[in-house]
């Protein structure tokens, strides 16, 4: 059995880590039975300190995978997964890149939406700190939010003013929406494993229940708010 470990739901998508949907999206797709085991401790249990990680019962042993990527490319070479087959070794490519690009720069921007806009720090508080016990809920969040903020300099992007965050994110939107065009997926009419990976990042802005500037952004574009609604009619 597969088990994922997850954060656990929040903001009425799957898991508020896009990398976590990755996994679970890439799971339904590739149509494997799985079972989600949720909650902020797995943090502790992750070999790599980090979400998502997966663990494989064979008989008698138990196999640990962190990282999306390595994750999903271990279950599509020892599972038979064949969802990226049609795809040209180009078009594999290609989509190899894209993923980095949304893993490793929009990302940042949904960190940066997330965890810095004044407006959303009363809900990602609660979201993500309503289950640590007082005193501890009084500077934890505070601290984390602190850490988060260091991270986002040292990476980069929290060097730039709000406006041009949402620039930058822009830009990811505006060129996924130009790649999807009005295809039902971005390389046709049948999923593969970057559609797991474009719905995982682009949920987090479009499908999720609340609203700051990056949400309105990413939501103006019809066909990728189109293409989140199919992804969830047909795999949630
Ligand atoms: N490259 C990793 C990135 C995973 C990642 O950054 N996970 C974040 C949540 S979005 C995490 O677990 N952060 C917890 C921490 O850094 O303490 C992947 O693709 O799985």
């Amino acid at each position: 059995m597969i088990s994922l470990y997850s954060f656990g739901s929040s903001f009425g998508v799957m898991d508020p880590s896009p990398f976590v949907v990755k996994v679970d999206a890439f799971l339904k797709m590739a149509d494997l039975p799985y079972e989600v085991k949720s909650g902020a401790h797995n943090l502790k249990k992750a070999p790599k300190g980090k979400l998502p990680f997966i663990s494989i019962e064979q008989q008698a042993e138990k196999l640990i995978i962190s990282d999306s990527q390595n994750i999903i490319e271990h279950l599509t070479q020892n599972h038979s997964i064949t969802l990226d087959a049609f795809l040209s070794a180009e078009q594999q490519a290609q989509a190899y890149l894209l993923t980095k690009s949304l893993d490793e720069n929009l990302y940042w921007c949904l960190v940066y939406s997330r965890w810095m806009l004044d407006d959303m720090w009363p809900l990602v508080n609660k979201a993500f700190f309503s289950a640590i016990p007082a005193p501890l809920r009084w500077f934890i969040p505070n601290l984390i939010r602190k850490a988060v903020r260091k991270n986002l300099h040292g990476q980069g992007t929290g060097r730039h003013s709000k406006d041009e965050i949402l620039a930058i994110a822009d830009k990811s939107f505006s060129a996924l929406s130009i790649l999807l065009g009005d295809k039902a997926y971005f390389y046709g009419e049948q999923p593969c494993s970057f559609d797991a990976t474009a719905y995982s990042i682009l949920c987090q802005f479009i499908s999720v229940d609340c609203k700051n500037e990056f949400n309105d952004k990413a939501r103006s574009y019809a066909n990728l708010s189109s293409f989140c609604q199919r992804i969830e009619k047909q795999f949630y």
